[in-house]
């Protein structure tokens, strides 16, 4: 497969001004005409060759200005056509089969609805067309079929008009103004219900709003909390941002065969039903917060994304960096700003900075790639965000926002660049950010090293940066790197005000006077930068800012770092028995502290409680022991547990009092809930499947009843049988929940999992055509670390075996599979060679799709 490179960019030479669809619509065929309007580009170099892209279509027939023509080649994937004159009109037919799209890219079928994706190249698997995000069109769309089996009809735009045919068909015309790339496309014709509302705009004008789902499922009784997201996202975005919905309908289409979240295509998004759904019967907390995520970061694409869209590929984290900043700031602003951030930082730390130490790293702007599918990554969406946080946090939010309006004003319309977004925040915020636009090209977390002096009344902070060399990147500069910081005074427990360096050399000093007593040094408050702290730190000075740091995110980051520190040490066998008693008694003080804390609120006392992640923690180790850190995790929360198995306990029972509602009280109730069962199970698991089974048989919501769940999957009790089995019976023929029932048994701790896994993967409700499925069973068991870094290689091998089943049928869904095997090199050299095995078992395989063979030969590489 060929490389796409970033410097490689040329303006199309055609302009596509209009485009006319007409489809014929059926499960198992369905046509389509599309009529292209095109003239040639002045901004381009001319050429009188107009390359369609397309991806396993043929055409039935071509025109050019109406008539017939057979002066067309074929170049791969692609129609080639030669054209004389300045503009023409371009017909092409072509017959696809959605029912055999098990892809689901371009037109496919889920339970006998038809719908699209087209992000990124999925548009050329419908018909032939300039698949490339800069060349901008208005549609019109024309759709019939049998009005039984289709009786809503939905694209892009508004409505037009709709009638009848024959023989039971009917149609309908829809009429999108705005120009968009092919991606944005979207159709959707199905069985549906819908529920609907109005949302009245800053201007005054009233949008029609509706969420669709499949008719007669039960399903629409669970989209309330998916439309009051939606309002609450679109008054926001004019508050917070100033901007304004642009059609008089948006309709949202809930679909259970999806490789994604969700999809912006205009005014017509797609999601997953994962993302739509939700009561308290069958969603956690977790589920309603990401529903309300989803539905947000959506909708915000309308303008990050849609009105100001993508010159190419290579700026995908200039809609998708900002629009995951945009949807973080909402949903600080609609909950706990504390609990979000800390929130956003474990999925950065668990998930991005892996990518980045790894053989998978690229820039948040990449250079190369040869599927582009492989590139909607942690780097490119979370990292991405935390680049434009840092503008923010540079400019402050009001010069911020100045350069938010100054980019959309400019490029309204436009195919953009992230040059253009950083020009714009130059100009608009007032910002020189020469040095800071190798945030965008070089990968890699830096790594900030400080050193606290105390002398006399004097402070000095040596601070020193290193970016680490990733694939491609052997050498890097030093970024600018903002940093929040605090001088606490242990004695009063005070600082005189919190301030902002930038570290922007390789190494910088930077003195404070007036200290007579050597302050409590609190860095990276707010997480203000992406990067990892590497610091000596008395562990008396972390158990001081766990109790009393007054940024939430700087306690929170204490409590992390005393138990990284600590378990760092023990897993590199440092540690006498005596130190690690002494270690293991200064987290349980802290920890003791948190539970007693009356000024905390239950949502952040949860987030306290929970330990470094099994991958953050392999994340400080430049070569991890898996098998080591994860019995030292759990040993240290065994003996947490029974050092305060009274506090949990009480914990669970006043949490337990508290009835049902989303009210943050309610809600951190059953956090510090589950919590408190996920440590007794450890320190005493008799007790805890007792306590657990009784939040099971009482539980009134999904969030008690799946923490109990997830306790007691992990134990070997009787009370394990009776639950699984129960929630099964309870639930069967609710995909979303059964997922769960999946994930849970192959994400437990459990000893025998890999045997369950196995046995559900033979489970009738189990089946690879379903992403949400696939990944709920395997997905599950590759991210726990005791399953999939079991000593065997069992885990290793079954996750290879699944990338090989499923690469024929979702290319797409298989390749994410692989950047876990391809860790290896910095796991212990006996797993490491397990994991290469089985990559090299992938690679060797015949016909492997161009996503599955990128991931395996960048991760072997
Ligand atoms: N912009 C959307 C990306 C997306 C996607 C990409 C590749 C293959 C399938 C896909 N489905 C959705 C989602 C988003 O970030 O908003
Ligand atoms: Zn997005």
């Amino acid at each position: 497969p060929v490389e796409v490179r970033r410097e490689d960019y040329r303006p199309f030479p055609w302009a596509v001004p209009q485009v006319a669809l007409d489809f014929t619509l059926g499960l198992e065929e369905t046509q389509v005409t599309a009529r292209l309007d095109v003239r040639r580009n002045p901004a381009a170099e001319a050429s009188p060759v107009l390359r369609l892209n397309g991806d396993g279509i043929t055409p039935l027939w071509v025109k050019v200005d109406s008539a017939e023509t057979t002066g067309w080649v074929m170049d791969g994937p692609d129609l080639l056509l030669t054209l004389p004159g300045e503009a023409h009109s371009v017909e092409v037919a072509t017959a696809i089969a959605p029912a055999a799209n098990t892809q689901l890219m371009g037109l496919y079928a889920s339970n006998g609805m038809l719908c699209t994706q087209c992000e990124a190249e999925g548009f050329r698997r419908i018909t032939f067309f300039p698949d490339r995000p800069d060349v901008l069109s208005t549609y019109t769309v024309r759709m019939s079929g049998d009005a039984g089996a289709f009786p809503v009809l939905l694209s892009n735009g508004n409505l037009v008009s709709s009638g009848k045919g024959e023989g039971g068909t009917h149609w309908a015309e829809w009429h999108d103004p705005w120009p968009k790339p092919s991606y944005l496309f979207a159709l959707v014709a199905g069985d549906l219900e819908a529920r609907r509302d109005t949302f009245t705009t800053c201007s005054g004008r009233k949008v029609e709003l509706a969420i669709f789902v499949r008719r007669g499922t039960g399903d629409l009784e669970r989209t309330g909390h998916a439309m009051e997201s939606l309002i609450r996202a679109m008054k926001w975005d004019e508050e917070v941002f100033g901007r304004e919905y642009d059609l008089d309908v948006f309709n949202i289409v809930a679909v259970s065969d999806f490789n994604m979240g969700a999809m912006e295509n205009k005014g017509l998004n797609i999601f997953n039903t994962r993302y739509v759904l939700a009561d308290p019967e069958t969603a956690t907390d977790g589920d309603y917060d990401a529903v309300e995520g989803v539905i947000a970061h959506e909708y915000f694409h309308n303008w990050s994304g849609n009105r100001v869209t993508c010159r190419d590929w290579f700026q995908l984290s200039l809609k998708e960096g900002f629009t995951v900043l945009r949807d973080q700031l909402f949903s600080a602003d609609m909950g706990s700003e504390a609990v979000k951030r800390i929130e956003d930082v474990r999925v950065l730390r668990g998930v991005q900075f892996p990518e980045d130490s790894g053989p998978l790293a690229h820039p948040i702007r990449p250079d190369a790639y040869r599927e582009i599918s492989n590139f909607y990554t942690a780097t490119v969406y979370n990292k991405g965000a935390e680049v434009i946080r840092m503008m923010r946090v540079l400019a402050g939010p009001e010069r911020f926002r100045k350069g938010c309006d100054l980019y959309f004003a400019r490029h309204d319309g436009e195919a953009a660049t992230c040059e253009d977004f950083i020009r714009a925040m130059e100009e608009g915020a007032g910002l020189d950010l020469t040095q800071f636009r190798l945030w965008y090209s070089q990968a890699g977390t830096p790594r900030v090293t400080i050193r606290m002096a105390h002398d006399g009344d004097k402070v000095a902070l040596h601070l020193s940066q290193n970016v680490p060399a990733t694939p491609g990147q052997p050498d890097k500069q030093p970024m600018p790197i903002p940093l929040k910081v605090a001088l606490f005074d242990p004695q009063t427990g005070a600082h005189r005000g919190e301030q902002l360096l930038v570290l922007d050399k390789a190494e910088d000093s930077f003195i404070y006077q007036g200290y007579a007593s050597r302050p409590v040094l609190s860095v990276n408050r707010g997480f203000t930068a992406p990067v990892a702290i590497a610091q000596d730190v008395p562990t008396s000075d972390l158990v001081f800012l766990a109790a009393h740091d007054d940024d939430p995110f700087a306690r929170y980051e204490a409590m992390q770092e005393l138990v990284v520190t600590h378990l760092k040490e023990a897993v590199s066998g440092s540690l006498s028995d005596e130190q690690r008693d002494e270690g293991r008694a200064a987290i349980a003080g802290a920890l003791r502290a948190v539970l007693a804390d009356e000024r905390l609120d239950d949502l952040m006392r949860g987030e306290l409680l929970i330990l470094p992640s099994h991958a953050y923690l392999s994340e400080q180790m430049l070569v991890a022991d898996p098998g080591a850190i994860h019995g030292e995790r759990q040993a240290l929360r065994a003996d947490l547990a029974r050092a305060l198995e009274g506090e949990f306990v009480a914990l669970h029972e006043r949490a337990s009092a508290v009835p049902y509602s989303l009210s943050p009280q309610a809600r951190g109730a059953r956090k510090v809930k589950t919590q408190a069962l996920i440590y007794l199970a450890e320190g005493n698991p008799a007790l805890a499947e007792k306590m657990a089974a009784a939040q099971y048989r009482a539980a009134d919501n999904m969030t008690d009843r799946q923490g109990a769940l997830m306790v007691l999957a992990g134990l070997q009790g009787p009370e394990r049988t009776h639950a699984l089995i129960d929630f099964y019976n309870r639930y069967r023929g609710n995909a979303l929940v059964v997922d769960k029932w999946f994930s849970l048994q192959a994400g437990s701790l459990h000893p025998q999992v890999l045997d369950h896994v196995k046995a559900l993967a033979e489970h009738p409700d189990f089946t690879l055509t379903n992403p949400n499925r696939v990944r709920a069973l395997y997905m599950a068991m590759a991210v726990n670390p005791a399953a999939f870094h079991d000593a065997s290689g069992e885990g290793y091998r079954m996750v290879a075996d699944l990338i090989l089943q499923l690469d024929p049928l979702n290319p797409q869904t298989a390749a994410r599979f692989v950047a876990p095997l391809g860790r290896w090199r910095r796991i212990e050299p006996q797993r490491a060679n397990l994991m290469r095995a089985a990559l090299e078992r992938i690679a060797a395989a015949p016909s492997l799709s161009r996503d599955t063979h990128e991931q395996v030969i960048r991760s072997l590489g």
